[in-house]
């Protein structure tokens, strides 16, 4: 779920959303044992791997499988696997030995889990995959083609979307208003330097839109993609927004230009990427974040920016089997763009509870009925908690911390400006949003002046100048939710980010 505004509005939709999706779920078929049948006993053993258990068919349901030895051969025995148990490969990248596979055969993961190319497999969702999915790869769904483009209710998400919470101003120059860049001290920054053509960051979020006046200029369409599908899709419109002014929102804070119109981002010289992972009800399923990661880092993105939490768990946990595998998965995709030298920018989320001691889920899964989960050590917000991701809480205009973010110590990083932040949205214009989703953008801005002004600098090296030249922020004296020194503490971790030592300090 991205993190929209934190509004009562959007809890709505949420909670609407989740009633609306049918009941039927494939929790019992995804999570079955891994019975194996008997082992051969020295028989001539066929060319094509025999399923594992009959197929029984069910529910259409996606599932990420990890390979396990990341490279071609192993990888293409998963994706005969996948074949040999009723299911057909979604997307495979076999550069980090992850294939996204759909099927209907209720003992898909039990038979794929059996083979010896794979290590892991879990069902990405709980609700099943409906034919007008993205991802869908049955046969076409004709009663939905004879739809009018776009459902009625994705209609009134998408007016709701573009008038919740937006202060529509006039498209002038708008700078003053922007506490936010005061805060970082990006202004002062901007004397120094706007930033440069050169650095990339990828957006991975509900589309930006391509001809708004103050983002036309930094987006480069050469390296934007849609990602819905679990493969990048360049076209124009696959990373356009749909339903949701989110991305663009996040965009401007980022990048909006020095261009005598509207608001300035945090480096306003860089290039922006559109990378669409929101699907027109909201979701972000691993599919298609994978796809945003993999698509980022092969486009040559410096830093890519996630403000959102990866569907339909809120917290994934490790002693889940699907929920375990749907992580790795990701994780995979993450630590191989940070192998690369990419900066994963992450919103650290707006449920207002400490990330270092959770206690209990009530909101997942979000696509088909909520349960109450008990939580342990094991359970994680991704991809804001994975390793070296740079997870971002954050601050009010009086420099504490908003009241709905998430905090914890050892977790959070860094702190950055997300209540009430003023930048570009959807039909050319301007509002105000607030959530962790405001905050990590200026995070994100801070590293492609950092990447600027140290061009050779990549991954740790942009993290340990980003995480020095944080300005500490010490726990106010009557929080005690707040644990930790001035230097590093579970509200602010390292400190507000510093746009003017990013371009000023050695
Ligand atoms: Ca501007
Ligand atoms: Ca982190
Ligand atoms: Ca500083």
């Amino acid at each position: 779920m991205s993190f929209s505004p934190i509004t009562a509005r959007t809890r709505r939709r949420v909670l609407s959303t989740c009633l609306a999706v049918s009941l039927a779920t494939g929790l019992g078929l995804a999570g079955a044992g891994a019975a194996v049948a008997a082992p051969g006993d020295g028989s001539v053993v066929a060319a094509q791997p025999a399923p594992a258990l009959p197929v029984v068919t069910g529910q259409v349901m996606n599932y990420a499988v990890n390979v396990t030895k990341a490279n071609n051969g192993q990888t293409r025995k998963a994706e005969r696997a996948v074949t040999a148990a009723a299911g057909t490969v979604v997307a495979s990248w076999p550069e980090i030995g992850v294939v996204i596979a759909q099927s209907d055969n209720v003992n898909f993961a039990a038979s794929v889990r059996a083979d010896k190319s794979v290590a892991s497999v879990g069902a990405t969702r709980t609700a099943p995959v409906a034919a007008s999915d993205p991802t869908w790869k049955g046969a076409p769904d004709t009663a939905a083609l004879q739809r009018t483009g776009g459902s009625a209710s994705q209609q009134s998400v998408a007016e709701q979307e573009g008038l919740e919470a937006a202060t529509a101003v006039t498209a002038d120059p708008l700078e003053a208003r922007q506490w936010d860049m005061t805060a970082i001290k990006a202004d002062q920054a901007h004397q120094v330097t706007d930033g440069s053509k050169k650095v990339l960051v990828a957006v991975l979020d509900s589309g930006i839109q391509g001809d708004h006046p103050d983002l036309a200029a930094n987006i480069d369409q050469g390296r934007s993609a849609g990602c819905l599908s679990g493969t990048p899709d360049t076209s124009y419109a696959a990373w356009q927004p749909t339903t949701s002014d989110h991305g663009t929102h996040v965009a401007g804070t980022i990048a909006a230009g020095r261009n005598g119109v509207g608001i300035v981002g945090v480096a306003p010289a860089s290039k922006l990427s559109s990378v669409k992972v929101v699907n027109d009800d909201g979701f972000i399923y691993a599919e298609a974040a994978i796809c945003g990661f993999m698509y980022a880092e092969a486009t040559g993105a410096d830093v890519t920016n996630n403000s959102y939490f990866i569907d339909p768990w809120e917290f994934w946990c490790g002693s889940d089997v699907d929920q375990a595998a749907v992580k790795t998965a990701v994780d995979r995709a993450v630590q191989f763009t940070q192998r690369k030298g990419v900066v994963n920018v992450a919103a650290a989320g707006n449920s207002a509870v400490d990330l270092a001691n959770k206690t209990v889920d009530t909101g997942s899964p979000n696509d088909t009925v909520p349960v109450t989960r008990q939580l342990d050590e094991t359970c994680t917000d991704i991809p804001a908690e994975l390793d070296g991701v740079v997870t971002v809480s954050s601050t009010t205009s009086t420099g504490t911390k908003s009241s709905f973010s998430n905090y914890g110590e050892g977790v959070i990083d860094v702190a950055a400006p997300g209540s009430s932040i003023l930048s570009t949205v959807t039909g050319g214009g301007y509002g105000t949003k607030s959530g962790t989703s405001m905050a990590s953008p200026h995070v994100a801005g801070v590293l492609a002046l950092l990447k600027a002004t140290h061009p050779r600098a990549e991954g740790t090296q942009l993290t340990d100048l980003l995480y020095a030249q944080a300005d500490d922020v010490a726990c106010p004296a009557t929080a005690a939710t707040c644990v930790g020194t001035p230097a590093d503490n579970g509200w602010f971790g390292e400190g507000l980010v510093d746009a003017l030592d990013a371009v000023t300090a050695p």
